[in-house]
């Protein structure tokens, strides 16, 4: 491994991190009662909310605060029809950061629990280093600066390819999902 392979890969994670991901939340009654399933999703700005429709009636609509029944006041709000199973509404999440809350507006479902919550531009699973840097943890220099042995640029390198490695695959992962 060298670093070429390690600044490679770094890239093609990157790549693949910064095309917008879609999050899929199932709408219905898979575990015995109906809710959004999950129920708090981490987005970014470009990405897609997929709600797919498993059982049952629904709806999706935006509230205005966790946990609430009360559809929120605002132009901009989304909200749906109830729908029957099977199918699928596409929320664009076109915010850089904040939270949007919803829930279901068929009779007795909010009450019961189905509600939902979007994050966006929260920190989220994306656990390797931004900058390319290895982490600070390690056996890596710190500072990031290049290291005076030939020890030590073996680790960099082994840090860099496996932060590389493990940051591709869990964005592959995330944009698979
Ligand atoms: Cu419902």
């Amino acid at each position: 491994m060298n670093k070429f392979i390690a600044v490679f890969l770094f890239f093609a994670g990157l790549i693949v991190c910064s095309q917008a991901a879609e999050h899929v939340v199932k709408v219905g009654y898979p575990e015995g009662k109906n809710l959004f399933s999950p129920d708090v999703v981490n987005a970014a700005m470009g990405d897609t909310v997929k709600f797919v429709w498993t059982s049952g009636k629904h709806s999706v609509i935006e509230s205005d605060a966790k946990g609430s029944c009360k559809t929120l006041v605002s132009t901009d709000a989304f909200t749906t029809e109830a729908y029957e199973a099977p199918k699928e509404w596409v929320l664009d999440i076109k915010e850089a950061s904040g939270k949007k809350w919803y829930y279901c507006g068929v009779g007795g479902h909010c009450g019961a629990g189905m509600v939902g919550t979007i994050l966006i531009g929260a920190a989220d699973n994306k656990t390797a280093p931004a900058d390319g840097k290895a982490p600070a943890d390690g056996k890596a220099p710190a500072d990031g600066k290049a290291p005076a042995s030939a020890a030590a640029q073996t680790y960099t390198s082994a840090y860099a390819v496996t932060a590389g490695v493990i940051f591709s695959s869990m964005c592959m992962a995330a944009y698979m999902l």
